[in-house]
């Protein structure tokens, strides 16, 4: 069939919006029309060339949700007309890692997923008769994808398709990384890193469980405001407190943090998120993806005292079974997702929303089909 999708053709470009030829579901796949789609910072970060598995061309978008139209052989957990959520963190409940109750990293179709391609080693998105590569087996920038049955996670059919598609992403990510990688107790003191699209569903999950400090610490200072809507109780500017940002934080919390997270992706800051964190048990979860070739590093000694560095990716949920609670908990008020989605366009307009990202306008832009 063919289908309308915004094309990376090359990095560091604006996406091209073009008809591109899809090939339907094989075995154990499913197509689904996808009704919006959220832009995430790390679809920006694969468009600039920082992604060391980035690929071109390429279509990106991984925050979506959609109705399955037609199943392929042996596919029996969804059908069509069920509302779905693609995920790039599938779950397969049979690899070594789903198997190990220990992770969220699925490892069924890693291999092929990495190098944009479906299970069977093939892309079934091309143009011009040009094969056209997969983006963390989602590609939820075109208006029709396919995917494996255990990368969909079947969501209830009253949930809004232009809300529910940042939990494929966003909200699950921040929340989940609080309540499953975390598991921050009531009372406990958080700092926060960077408070974008994740970095506030962070806050919203630390206030849901009950935290005691959440500081939000953010270079831009029109995120205060954005910060207090959802929990923050202070706020760090680096750029406005004289000295040393992690001296600052540690006296703040009387001897640092019980938990940290960085939601920037900058390695100095995740630097910082660790070396706020308390003595003898602070935790700090790296969310942020950080460019190619970046390391991160730390005195040993920060490490021997105590201190824990962690990471998490999307939010250690399990998707299947973990998103649609998660899209209940948006549908029960217990989280919130409407305000944080301050800008929405149609399919023509993507490009926008990077822009909007880059300038600090946006929270979330989502695309509407
Ligand atoms: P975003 O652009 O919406 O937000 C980033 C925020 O960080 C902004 O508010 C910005 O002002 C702030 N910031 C930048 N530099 C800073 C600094 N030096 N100190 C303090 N604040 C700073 O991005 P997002 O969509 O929220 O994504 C955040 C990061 O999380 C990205 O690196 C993204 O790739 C990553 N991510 C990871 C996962 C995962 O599963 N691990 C999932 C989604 C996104
Ligand atoms: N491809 C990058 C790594 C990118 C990355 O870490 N992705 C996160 C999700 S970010 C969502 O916005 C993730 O899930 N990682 C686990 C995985 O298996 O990809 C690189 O460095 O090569
Ligand atoms: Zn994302």
């Amino acid at each position: 069939m063919k289908t309308r999708a915004a094309v990376a053709f090359q990095a560091k470009q604006p996406l091209e919006i073009v008809e591109v030829d899809l090939e339907g579901p094989k075995a154990f796949e499913v197509l689904v029309e996808i009704k919006a789609t959220g832009i995430c910072h790390t679809d920006a970060y694969t468009l600039d060339g920082l992604d060391s598995e980035g690929i071109f061309p390429s279509i990106l978008g991984h925050e979506g949700a959609g109705v399955v139209l037609e199943v392929g052989p042996g596919v029996t957990s969804v059908k069509p007309g069920d509302h779905v959520i693609p995920l790039y963190t599938p779950e397969c409940r049979q690899c070594k890692s789903c198997l190990s109750r220990k992770t969220n990293l699925c490892t069924a179709i890693r291999g092929t997923q990495g190098k944009g391609l479906m299970p069977d080693g093939t892309s079934r998105f091309s143009y011009k008769g040009q094969a056209i590569a997969h983006y963390m087996g989602c590609s939820t920038f075109a208006n029709h994808i396919v995917l494996p049955e255990i990368a969909v996670a079947k969501i209830r059919d009253d949930a809004p398709f232009d809300k529910a598609c940042y939990i494929g992403c966003g909200v699950t990510t921040g929340v989940g990384a609080v309540v499953n990688t975390a598991g921050v107790e009531p009372g406990a003191n958080v700092i926060v890193f960077g408070l974008g699209g994740i970095g506030l569903n962070v806050l919203q999950g630390a206030r849901m469980v009950g935290a005691g400090m959440i500081i939000g610490v953010d270079i831009n200072p029109d995120r205060e405001a954005w910060g207090r809507k959802f929990g923050m109780t202070h706020f760090v500017n680096p750029k406005a407190i004289d000295g040393d940002i992690v001296a600052h934080l540690v006296a703040l919390t009387d001897g640092g943090a019980d938990y940290t997270f960085d939601c920037t992706g900058n390695t100095t800051v995740m630097r910082q998120a660790l070396e706020a964190c308390h003595r003898g048990w602070g935790e700090s979860i790296i969310i942020g993806v950080a460019e190619a070739g970046k390391e991160i590093a730390t005195r040993p000694f920060q490490l021997v005292t105590g201190r824990v560095w962690k990471g998490t990716a999307f939010g250690g949920a399990r998707g299947r079974t973990d998103v649609p609670k998660i899209v209940d908990w948006y549908m029960d008020g217990k989280i919130e997702i409407d305000p944080m989605i301050t800008h929405v366009m149609p399919l023509e307009d993507i490009n926008k929303a990077f822009d909007l990202m880059h300038s600090g306008e946006s929270i979330r832009s989502v695309v509407v089909f």
